[in-house]
């Protein structure tokens, strides 16, 4: 959704808060992409930044533009740089804070779109800052969107069975240009699993966590501490 202007304008804004001499996580996806092309005009301007890629578009992306990129294993632990901000998208933004007791999910989101979301989690959870780029058609007062689990090949059908034990229905994501499913950069398999809508998303971030099988799924629950978003006329920017 969300035309491309909009993604470009969230990107644009997002890669204005990188500073001279900042690690930052260069995320997945057609919004995030906008981010790294405008990181690299900035390298081209003189800045000192140096990229961790969420996968293997987001490098080939990065390395296009002339951004430096150190792996996820030399930028953080003990002799690493750490990460100061990640860039990334998201296919939903929970907006509402939801009523009745439950948990405030403002912020929570749901990634894993371009089954880049392992990695991504791994580098926007250890980022300073995690910072969301999207268009108004990510938002949502709640999350109802199908939620992508990573999982290992030989696991498939019993995480398809604990997902329908939590009420949720898998589909096996099939490929468009291959014959068979969409396999990720980690050899994995992603069973796209709906729920309707989501009440809780931090519960069901725990109930998926820990299902035998599961590699990574699509919750980043309390995570994000700002959204750039796009708009026809700019960019609303929240902090969460
Ligand atoms: O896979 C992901 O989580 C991405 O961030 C992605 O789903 C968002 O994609 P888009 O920016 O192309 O809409």
């Amino acid at each position: 959704g969300g035309s491309d202007a909009m993604k470009r304008r969230a990107g644009e804004s997002a890669a204005e808060a990188v500073t001279d001499g900042d690690v930052v996580g260069l995320g997945t996806g057609s919004t995030a992409a906008h981010a790294i092309r405008r990181l690299g005009d900035r390298v081209d301007a003189g800045l000192d930044v140096r990229g961790v890629p969420t996968s293997f578009a987001s490098r080939e992306l990065a390395v296009g533009a002339g951004i430096p990129c150190l792996d996820l294993s030399e930028a953080v632990g003990l002799d690493g740089p750490g990460i100061d901000l990640a860039i990334d998208g998201a296919d939903q933004v929970a907006t509402g804070v939801n009523g009745g007791g439950a948990p405030d999910t403002g912020g929570a989101l749901i990634k894993g779109g371009g089954a880049a979301h392992a990695r991504e989690k791994l580098v926007d959870a250890a980022a300073d800052r995690f910072l969301v780029v999207a268009d108004p058609s990510k938002e949502s007062p709640r999350l109802d969107r199908p939620v992508p689990v990573e999982v290992l090949p030989s696991g498939r059908t019993a995480v398809a069975a604990a997902v329908r034990e939590a009420d949720g229905e898998p589909t096996l994501r099939r490929a468009e240009r291959k014959d068979g499913p969409v396999v990720t950069d980690n050899g994995n398999l992603v069973l796209d699993c709906a729920f309707g809508e989501i009440a809780d998303p931090v519960a069901l971030s725990a109930t998926l966590a820990e299902v035998p099988g599961v590699v990574e799924h699509g919750l980043f629950v309390g995570m994000t501490d700002e959204i750039h978003v796009g708009t026809e006329s700019g960019v609303r920017i929240e902090s969460v």
